[in-house]
């Protein structure tokens, strides 16, 4: 059994992150509103629902965007480092997903790991509780910080 890259808890945060607007100061309306338009985005066909792929690739994107720090577009392995949950797990792991020894992660490397991916379709699974397989903006954990 491999140990999944980024733990499940960790990915459904980053989904309700990636769905929460930043600024604490928003109403209620424009969190909903920011809700919708990323949602939209994260939609690639634009029919209401987000399929496995669809989710899959956003999160996977809107993760490797947080990792890169510098905006390159590549993911340094100091980079990695800053933003993995397990320190120890992230050491092991980026040669993994490097497997070309360029000395950084593209996305396509990312999306080439299948530990990750895996770990995605888990999240996805867990989203999608009745299992229709496609979640809509309902289906999202509950977005709206209790802090
Ligand atoms: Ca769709
Ligand atoms: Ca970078």
């Amino acid at each position: 059994m491999i140990k999944p890259l980024v733990p499940i808890a960790f990915i459904l945060v980053i989904s309700s992150a990636a769905f929460a607007k930043p600024t604490q100061a928003s109403s209620q309306e424009a969190q909903e509103a920011h809700q919708l338009a990323l949602f939209a985005k994260f939609d690639k066909n634009q029919n209401g629902h987000l399929t496995q792929e669809e989710f899959v690739h956003s999160i996977a994107s809107n993760l490797f965007e947080k990792f890169d720090q510098n905006k390159d577009g590549r993911v340094s392995e100091q980079e990695y480092h800053l933003h993995a949950v397990d320190k120890d797990r992230a050491k092991q792991e980026y040669p993994k997903i490097d497997v070309t020894k360029k000395g950084y992660i593209k996305f396509t490397d990312v999306m080439k790991y299948a530990p990750f991916i895996e770990e995605l379709q888990t999240a996805f699974s867990k989203i999608d509780t009745n299992n229709k397989g496609y979640i809509t903006l309902q289906d999202l954990p509950d977005l709206t910080p209790n802090n």
